[in-house]
């Protein structure tokens, strides 16, 4: 397969990923960056199409992110949700005025006969995104939480109910039946070098690794593929995944991630305090990197996508800084 000298392809779910996209786009062009966004977080609401992580992503890459609440628009009013609970609407998971505007353009286009990666690139273009957005897959896959309540979508397991009922077991309804978006599959095989940012396994990378043919793209791709552990000393970075993965009756270790990852993985970056796992991750044939993985500062993020260049052309990629 040809590799398109100093492309870099990431994948990613929300807020997690956020920090590093931002910081992988100060220091390589966005032109050079695709990225492929987890869908299985998406949700009708209000006949709209939501998705979550996809605009996140793209509010990060378009600088106008509320970077400090992790999701939606800086400086976002919430008039239509007041409107909307005086209808006696439920309104736990909070859509901003502006944000609103791009689940009714998105929800119009797909009315429209667009496919999500069609919409996402004619939203993505129009705020002047130059990287590439890639929803994993088209078709709709619903991450669903059992839970010892009864089942729920993952943002009403998350938002609603704040990570508190029990978690039995998650699914990703739809994606048996999937097939990755037009450009997800040559966009791992292609590129330079494969990041998977630090996000929930369980419901940010573990949806999009299930679309049939992706994880395959991954252990077949020429890439090198480095991944940043989204678990720092026995507790996620941010989200639910302590709870998801502990629900599943995994440990929350940085280790348990290196071996969901195992048949694909060349890099792993840990945090310093995680070096004593080293040997154990090396053990899967994964070479492991402790160093300072947590991103609480736009220097930090710069300085992890920085470190992240540095590493990846150590492995022999081409990618540009
Ligand atoms: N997360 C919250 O914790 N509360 C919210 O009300 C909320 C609203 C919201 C609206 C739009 C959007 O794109 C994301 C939003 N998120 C909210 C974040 C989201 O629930 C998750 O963090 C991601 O799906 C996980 O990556």
């Amino acid at each position: 397969m040809r590799r398109k000298p100093g492309s870099l392809t990431v994948l990613a779910g929300g807020t997690g990923s956020a920090k590093l996209i931002r910081g992988l786009a100060e220091v390589i062009p966005q032109e050079n960056l695709t990225v492929i966004v987890n869908v299985g977080d998406n949700i009708r609401l209000y006949g709209l199409i939501v998705c979550p992580d996809l605009d996140t992503v793209m509010y990060n890459l378009a600088g106008v992110a509320d970077e400090k609440r992790g999701w939606g628009i800086a400086g976002d009013s919430f008039n239509a949700q007041k409107m909307l609970a005086c209808y006696g609407l439920e309104t736990w998971f909070n859509l901003g005025d502006r944000d609103l505007a791009t689940h009714i353009h998105r929800t119009a286009l797909l009315a429209g006969g667009l496919k999500l990666s069609e919409a996402t690139r004619l939203l993505a273009e129009a705020l002047g995104v130059k990287a590439r957005i890639l929803p994993a897959s088209d078709d709709w896959i619903e991450t669903v939480v059992h839970t010892s309540e009864g089942w729920m979508h993952f943002q009403e397991f998350w938002v609603k109910r704040k990570a508190e009922p029990k978690v039995l077991k998650v699914e990703y309804q739809g994606v048996e039946d999937s097939k990755p978006a037009d450009g997800v599959v040559e966009a791992i095989s292609e590129a330079e070098a494969v990041i998977l940012s630090p996000a929930n396994p369980i419901t940010s990378i573990q949806p999009i690794l299930d679309i049939p043919g992706v994880r395959k793209a991954l252990g077949e791709t020429e890439a090198s593929v480095l991944a940043v552990s989204p678990i720092v000393g026995g507790s996620p970075v941010s989200g639910p995944a302590g709870r998801l993965m502990a629900g599943l009756g995994l440990k929350v270790s940085a280790y348990t991630v290196a071996e969901r990852y195992r048949d694909f993985l060349d890099v792993f970056l840990i945090d310093r305090r995680d070096e004593a796992l080293k040997n154990a991750i090396e053990s899967l044939k994964i070479k492991c990197i402790p160093t300072d993985i947590i991103m609480a500062s736009r220097r930090d993020e710069r300085t992890l996508a920085e470190f992240i260049i540095k590493t990846l052309r150590a492995e022999g990629a081409s990618t540009s800084a």
